[in-house]
């Protein structure tokens, strides 16, 4: 195994330099706001303010989900963060969450606004208030829940871990990449036995669960994350993952999800505002295949 570091760490670590790296300029080893900068606040009672990004993605999808099953109080403002510019150091943001990072909901319904942080927090939050995609029997819901925070805890190992050493840090250190490849490749075998038995992640409702799983895990099995990830990580060979990941792109609320607050990729799959159901203009089947 290669090994060009010489480092040994100091008795107390200093913020003193870069890191280097992709996103380098916004990591910071304090938290609290840099500026001051309220947040806008549209006409619907749930105002979101997030990016495209997986995490992001997940509570678009849940948000257009419900409104596709006819929940019209799900309506909703999605305003842009731009994370690379600092936006989450803003005070208003962090009025919103504490730990400065998209995705955050202002629900405007309730007496005094409530807050909502942690993508996995926001779609339980979602789901019990609107009773929709959390099955109501007991084992499935808990099944449900179990995933849920599954994902919470197993993302980060594949996007902090894997995609930041495989793909953004400034060196590749094979140790790094080593570990988390083993970790990633572990998880997608998990995925892939369950899938083999269940249709959904939860059995065979469709749920918070695949909400939440799908944007990492099928993003990356779909080639979508991390230059060529799955070719890397033989992506292709977890083929219930491969099945369930192409059947939850077919769905028209999940196209529309994954093009909200989207500030990157092809112009058509982008629609960096949502305020209406209209903002899928009339171009919207060409939008909605480009954002495949
Ligand atoms: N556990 C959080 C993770 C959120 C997260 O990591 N968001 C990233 C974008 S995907 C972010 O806002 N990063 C900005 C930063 O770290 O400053 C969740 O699930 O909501």
């Amino acid at each position: 195994m290669s090994d060009s570091s010489d480092y040994t760490p100091p008795k107390v670590w200093k913020w003193d330099k870069e890191s280097g790296g992709k996103f380098a300029n916004i990591n910071r080893p304090i938290a609290g706001p840099t500026h001051d900068k309220e947040l806008p606040v549209g006409e619907h009672p749930l105002q979101l303010y997030s990016l495209a990004t997986p995490n992001g993605v997940k509570v678009t999808v849940m948000l257009e989900e419900l409104l596709a099953l006819g929940h019209k109080d799900a309506e909703y403002d999605a305003w842009l963060i731009n994370i690379g510019e600092g936006d989450q150091f803003g005070s208003g943001f962090v009025g919103a969450n504490p730990n400065s990072k998209i995705p955050a909901l202002m629900d405007h319904s309730t007496p005094s606004p409530t807050r909502v942080f942690e993508s996995g927090a926001i779609l339980l939050y979602l789901a019990e208030k609107f009773d929709a995609f959390l099955p109501a029997d007991p084992v499935k819901r808990t099944e449900c829940l179990s995933w849920l925070f599954w994902q919470m805890g197993s993302a980060p190992y594949l996007g902090g871990g894997f995609g930041h050493f495989y793909a953004y840090a400034p060196v590749k250190i094979e140790y790094a990449i080593d570990r988390f490849s083993m970790e990633v490749k572990r998880q997608l075998d998990v995925l892939d036995r369950h899938l083999a038995d269940n249709h959904y992640m939860a059995g065979d409702e469709y749920s918070i669960a695949d909400m939440a799983i799908w944007p990492w895990y099928g993003a990356l099995v779909a080639g979508k994350i991390y230059d060529d990830a799955a070719t890397f990580l033989e992506a292709d060979g977890y083929k219930h993952v491969d099945r369930w990941t192409k059947e939850i792109a077919e769905r028209t609320p999940v196209k529309r999800g994954r093009m909200v607050n989207r500030s990157f990729g092809e112009p058509e799959s982008q629609l960096h505002e949502r305020h209406d159901a209209s903002d899928f203009d009339t171009r919207t089947q060409d939008k909605l295949e480009a954002a495949e």
